[in-house]
């Protein structure tokens, strides 16, 4: 299933995960989905458009509503051998509509490319792996006459414990007609109305007021549900329900501040990777990364380098685990920054991200273009483009992004937050205590001053199980170790800083095209655990840094 709970009462929903029959390289198998390809036998570093196939058995006619959590990299959909959509990008979900369908057996054919092309501008040969597969959960619903699409949740606090909730419903109609909404939420609820054509999509924002509700903190993390009733002539004909958090989140002069007191991160970057499932990880793997994440102390994580499968951010909710969330965008070109294809790629996910992860309380921020061109004017420009769309569509949240465009950074005063990605002492030979400082004064000479900043990347490299205790080399557990030590005690001394993020925690697949040379293992080796989450030295260094 697509989410940590159920999402709906009223209409049908199955889950169309398990077996599905895969053609790839010419062969037929069955192949789990979720999943990716490269853990079957045979196919462990195979490119190319595979197909998957099911069939899906009807329990009456009508509408069906194809829920896909995401597929790697590009997705063309088939339904009964007809074409009846697409999607690109691997880690944004998306739905297609089949307005009437017949009960009884169906085909459901998914054509899958993982390749790299021009028409692929997020998805580029990069220091982590474009795996190949239908990647998360898929579902199929039954839709009768019209249906909830999402909602936007948002609470403006209004005293002690009470909310002013502002609910957005995006309503689908099949059959054009008058409709009422119904929203509630921790004791309160609201309504509306809405007319709709046949075809048409429309929203309408219900507000009302909530008392006594207890916020949602790292350390008591209260999830309420929203419900969101659509009925027709006094009949209920479809809802959603999410969980939904009351908490306020603010950037403050130099500090953020969660419910009004001052946060400090100790954080950690994450793929979603794992072993053997790639990066179609399972829930119970999501699970204990994050408590192996909080042994160590930790209070966050960011989503490097894309929008994260919901049920993560759903455990996140549950865990009091706060998550800076960030587009799909890591060090792309500048020939491919300028390209219409990349505008709209990115475009798209930013819409996606927001419209499907909106609602997690887990999310105190939104990143942006993980090291790209942000020291040029038409850099510049990018930034100030995907900024402000993010701001547009989520006004509640602040914005950032991971630069490592030391000394050169013309983009700082666009961030509501500053963030850097720094590595003294694995790939320059910096003091730490030093690089952290001179980079913070120089920021704030160049638009950071009166914001907060962030050490968005730190760490080092470590082959799993190599260990030299005398030499220290680097490479060995000893060296990433020690290293990660002095990295993170000068970051939380530094009172600048409002928190620091560790490179990574755990060991992660690159792409073999152009990575496989200055990756051993073709692994991005910085994890703290290995890809199987067995801990390195690193850490027991992070555990004592972080407190944990
Ligand atoms: C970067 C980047 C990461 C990773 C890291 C590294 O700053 O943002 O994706 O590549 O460095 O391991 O060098």
């Amino acid at each position: 299933m697509l989410r940590l709970f159920p999402e709906h009462e009223i209409r049908i929903v199955q889950s169309l995960d398990g077996l599905w029959t895969l053609k790839a390289a010419g062969e037929e198998r069955t192949a789990p989905v979720p999943g990716v390809w490269e853990s079957l036998p045979g196919l462990g570093d195979w490119r190319g458009t595979a197909e998957y196939r099911r069939g899906v058995s009807l329990p009456r006619r009508g509408g069906v509503l194809l829920r896909f959590g995401g597929v790697s990299h590009t997705a063309r959909v088939y339904w009964d051998g007809r074409e009846v959509g697409g999607h690109y990008n691997a880690f944004t979900g998306f739905d297609i509509l089949i307005p009437e369908a017949e009960a009884g057996a169906h085909t459901l054919t998914v054509a899958v490319d993982n390749r790299f092309s021009p028409e692929s501008a997020l998805h580029i040969p990069n220091d982590y792996m474009t795996y190949g597969g239908i990647t998360r959960p898929v579902e199929a619903h039954m839709v009768e006459g019209a249906y909830i699409q999402r909602t936007a949740f948002y609470a403006r606090e209004t005293g002690e414990g009470a909310f002013e909730v502002h609910a957005r419903v995006w309503v689908h109609a099949m059959k054009g007609g008058r409709y009422s909404l119904t929203v509630d939420a921790a004791g309160g609820s609201g309504e509306a109305h809405m007319t709709l054509s046949e075809g048409e999509t429309g929203s309408e924002e219900v507000i009302f007021g909530v008392q006594n509700v207890s916020v949602w903190d790292q350390n008591s993390p209260n999830l309420y549900r929203l419900r969101a009733v659509l009925g027709q002539n006094g009949v209920q004909i479809d809802n959603l329900f999410d969980r939904v958090g009351f908490r306020t989140v603010e950037v403050a002069g130099e500090d953020i501040l969660l419910n009004h007191k001052k946060l400090t991160i100790r954080g950690f970057n994450r793929h979603e990777d794992w072993g053997q499932f790639g990066c179609a990880v399972p829930p119970q793997a999501m699970a204990l990364d994050l408590e192996l994440m909080r042994d160590m102390g930790g209070n966050s994580v960011r989503t490097c380098h894309y929008p994260n499968d919901q049920r993560f951010l759903d455990l996140c909710d549950e865990m009091g685990m706060l998550v800076w969330e960030e587009h799909h965008a890591r060090a792309i070109p500048g020939e491919i920054l300028r390209t219409e294809t990349f505008e709209r790629q990115i475009s798209d996910c930013n819409r996606e991200m927001i419209a499907q992860h909106v609602n997690h309380p887990c999310i105190y921020v939104w990143g942006v273009l993980n090291e790209c061109e942000s020291e040029t004017e038409f850099g510049r420009g990018v930034y100030e483009k995907n900024l402000r769309q993010l701001r547009e569509m989520d006004p509640t949240r602040p914005v950032t992004f991971a630069t490592c465009r030391h000394y050169t950074d013309v983009c700082l005063d666009l961030a509501d937050i500053v963030s850097w990605n720094l590595y003294p002492l694995w790939y320059t030979d910096e003091d730490p205590e030093k690089c952290i400082r001179d980079i913070l004064a120089w920021s704030d000479g160049h638009g950071a001053k009166g914001k907060p900043c962030l050490v968005s990347e730190i760490g080092a490299g470590a082959i799993p199980g190599y260990h030299d205790p005398l030499g220290r080399v680097k490479w060995s557990e000893e060296r990433q170790a020690d290293i990660l030590q002095f990295q993170l005690s000068a970051a939380l001394r530094d009172k600048r800083l409002s928190g620091v993020y560790v490179w990574q925690f755990a060991d992660c697949r690159v792409c073999e095209e152009k990575w496989f040379s200055a990756r051993p293992r073709t692994m991005n080796n910085k994890g703290v655990v290995d890809e199987f989450r067995r801990p390195k030295m690193g850490y027991a260094a992070v555990k004592k840094a972080f407190g944990g």
